[in-house]
């Protein structure tokens, strides 16, 4: 066996939606925050993401998440979320992925019933409390960072759908809210192409036209994510299909899409003070999503939302690069 790289990970997913959570192998990336460790990591490693994610050990709709000593001084961890389309400020499936992880092999002081993991994320602070039984993580809720809506009935034309009616909010990364019926297509798998397509033209102009940015870390920015809800979906109890760049579905009913349209509900005033929202997936999984504080993120109303849901262990795996493999970085297909 000839490798120039080991990389630890126990792989889980959340909800249907894979998490690589890397345990060793990668170092301490240099950056007092993890927004600065984001950034350099983009800027100096992203071939490690590739690696990770790409084919032939990753595949069109990977994601990840890389364990870092924490950046604050009662952090359990720091933890920079890859993917295919790059590096996420925050992700929900992920992080519930890796307090089941942390759990699971006691890389954390378990309690039970509730074991309380304080992850330091690009996008700030996050707080997992994980039901324990029998050693066993049952399910996870995740104190999220503030999510506002940035804005509501904002059009914008998009090639070869025309005029588009969306809501913009944020959750961790920004998110695109718009009624499926509207463009004429149902809410079906069989047609998944096209949702797709319609996704990936929306985000577009939106980035072209109406690029939204974090109001107090500008870092935060661009739109990656069209949340498509099923207008069958009630105000309490929706249903959706997540596009996200550069071309697929999140299989989970997405932690920072559900905290970003529990803020679009509210802003709304769909819901009020701490009412349930209960949030299903593309594969019909299901988050749980409440309020449980008011705050403002600059002059902005916010929200804190807690988003709950399950995750299981799929593997654990070293991942090795022999010098002679002719795709260092993997690739894309
Ligand atoms: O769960 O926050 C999430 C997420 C973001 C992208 C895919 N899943």
């Amino acid at each position: 066996m000839r490798s120039n790289t080991i990389i630890s990970a126990i792989d889980t997913h959340t909800e249907g939606m894979p998490t690589r959570v890397i345990t060793g192998g990668v170092g301490t990336i240099p950056g007092d925050t993890m927004a600065a460790r984001r950034v350099y990591f983009a800027e100096h490693l992203d071939g490690l993401r590739k690696l990770l994610v790409n084919e032939p050990r990753g595949h069109a709709s990977m994601s990840g998440a890389i364990l870092q000593p924490a950046t604050t001084e009662d952090g359990h961890y720091g933890v920079l979320f890859i993917e295919v389309s790059g590096l996420l400020p925050m992700c929900g499936h992920g992080t519930i992925g890796v307090a089941t992880a942390l759990v699971e092999a006691g890389m954390v002081p378990v309690t039970e019933p509730v074991t309380e993991i304080r992850l330091d994320t690009p996008a700030g602070r996050v707080v997992a409390s994980v039901a324990v039984s029998g050693g066993h993580a049952d399910s996870v809720t995740l104190r999220n960072v503030p999510a506002y809506c940035d804005s509501l009935d904002n059009e914008v034309e998009v090639p070869g759908l025309g005029r588009v009616r969306y809501d913009m909010a944020y959750g961790g990364n920004f998110y695109a809210i718009t009624d499926l019926g509207k463009l004429g297509l149902p809410f079906d798998r069989a047609h998944k192409d096209r949702i797709l397509d319609a996704g990936l033209r929306i985000m577009t102009a939106i980035n072209e036209f109406q690029r939204p940015v974090h109001l107090t870390d500008e870092r935060i920015a661009d739109c990656k994510h069209v949340l498509f809800l099923d207008p069958a979906s009630e105000p309490a109890h929706t249903r959706h299909a997540m596009a996200i760049h550069p071309g697929w579905f999140d299989r989970s009913p997405c932690g920072t899409g559900t905290s970003a349209l529990l803020a679009r509900q509210h802003a709304r005033g769909f819901l009020t003070d701490d009412q349930v929202l209960q949030n299903d997936s593309f594969i019909s999984t299901t988050f749980y999503a409440r309020a449980v504080e008011t705050t403002t993120v600059g002059d902005r109303p916010a929200i804190v939302p807690a988003i709950t849901g399950r995750a299981w262990l799929t593997g654990t795996a070293n991942y090795l690069l022999d010098p002679t493999d002719p795709f260092p970085e993997g690739f894309v297909f």
